[in-house]
């Protein structure tokens, strides 16, 4: 597969004379597969062109960490009670900011205030309580934010070990929280592991609209930060979505890349962390299995509602637990695992007549029930704010074949051959 070059360096402001530290006008791949360990992160803020799904660019501004610009900015990893530090360069024209946000608020201690172009600025502060946070440009709250910002702070718990040995992802988890997390791999519903903190996904929720882009960056290039600061009342009330996004990727960009479509076996859970970087609501909703709903803005749940659609204002932080049960509409054996193994594991399917074809991988979709973006640049599908989550084999639990991961019938249509060897056009 060839892969995407999603964002480049925007050459104009190049040319401007911005200093572009050896990275000029080099094309980067975008995704947030690559992540940093704390404790010291250096990130340059930059101007770039962001390629939209259907290959329209539209102008952003970008955390580059030295991989290479990325929207969101790479996911960086913590331990609670930790020092860590950020290093932000400004390679824009405009002042820029820091901060730590965590749904409601800029946590105190973690802010910079004002990073001249040019300038590189810096602020330490000690990790927060275990759970996920946004990084971003506070700055004219939220446009630099809307406008790329923003990125996944991940702060992990020091002990995170349950009295059975089980892991769990925070420090002081209610008690409904620890009899969940202590029921993975113990009981028949949820055969299988225990929560690995490997399996994490964020699922970064966006919108871009390319002519309000478009504005502010013209307003960028002519350092002309007041206009910057007076446009922000009419880019809230005025501002007309096109394209609707997760981690910076739209429909088949996002429907299968594995650092955005939960993979694994049965008995596998997963924490799935959204965020919502964009200005618009999204309203996931999730097939196959339901969510337990394990943390909002901060707040970790007592009361873990078990669900497949949640709400996602603008900002908002939630964490959801995916279970990766066996589910409920399989043709064996649902919500039972002695059976399934018993049916040899591989559930068959007749596609032609005496042509049985193994069902797996069980792919289930994610996609947003909003209508604005349902209805955005072509629709839901295949171009709006979409993703996968597949279970990979009928073994119940893990390792997970690595040969396995991303590879869904669907994802030659795009180029790429089949991964099963099927030559007829219509896959399953
Ligand atoms: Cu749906």
């Amino acid at each position: 597969m060839n892969r995407r070059e999603f964002i480049k360096i925007n050459v104009r402001m190049a040319l401007a004379g911005i200093a572009l530290a050896g990275t000029q006008g080099l094309p980067t791949m975008l995704g947030v597969s690559t992540s940093h360990a704390a404790s010291s992160v250096n990130l340059t803020i930059q101007p770039v062109l962001w390629e939209m799904v259907d290959g329209i660019q539209v102008n952003a501004w970008a955390f580059d960490d030295g991989s290479g610009p990325r929207i969101p900015g790479v996911i960086v990893n913590a331990l609670e009670g930790e020092q860590v530090t950020f290093n932000i360069t400004n390679n824009n024209s405009i002042p820029h900011g820091f901060g730590l946000w965590n749904g409601t608020q800029i946590l105190p201690g973690t802010t910079i205030a004002s990073i001249q172009p040019g300038g590189t600025g810096s602020v330490t502060f000690t990790a927060p309580a275990a759970g996920s946070y946004m990084y971003v440009d506070p700055l004219n709250w939220p446009l630099h934010r809307v406008m790329g910002l923003n990125g996944a702070l991940f702060v992990k718990p020091q002990n995170a070990v349950l009295p059975n040995g089980n892991r769990i992802p925070y420090s002081s988890p209610p008690a409904a929280m620890q009899e969940l997390f202590s029921d993975f791999g113990k009981v028949s519903y949820f055969p299988g592991d225990d929560w690995d903190p490997a399996r994490t996904w964020l699922w970064m929720f966006h919108s871009v609209d390319p002519n309000w882009n478009q504005t502010i960056q013209t307003l960028a290039c002519d350092g002309n930060a007041a206009g910057i600061a007076a446009s922000v009342a009419s880019f809230t009330t005025t501002y007309t979505p096109q394209y609707f996004l997760i981690n910076g990727r739209s429909g088949h960009w996002s429907g299968h890349e594995p650092d955005t479509a939960p993979y694994g076996n049965v008995g596998m859970p997963a924490l799935i962390v959204s965020m919502n970087s964009g200005l618009n609501a999204a309203s996931p909703h999730i097939h196959g299995n339901h969510v337990f709903e394990l943390a909002a803005n901060g707040t970790v749940k007592d009361n873990l509602i078990f669900l497949d659609t949640w709400s996602m204002l603008s900002g908002d932080i939630k964490s959801h637990l995916l279970p990766f049960i066996i589910p409920p509409d399989t043709i064996n054996s649902p919500e039972d695992p002695a059976a399934w193994s018993a049916a040899g594991g591989v559930p068959k399917v007749e596609v032609a007549s005496g042509v049985l074809r193994s069902q797996f991988p069980f792919v289930y979709p994610m996609h947003c029930h909003l209508e604005t973006s349902q209805t955005a640049a072509g629709g839901n599908y295949p171009n709006g704010s979409m993703t996968h989550w597949s279970i990979l084999s009928p073994t119940i639990g893990g390792p997970v074949d690595p040969a396995l991961i991303g590879k869904h019938p669907d994802r030659r249509i795009f180029g790429d051959p089949d991964p099963r060897g099927f030559t007829n056009s219509v896959g399953l």
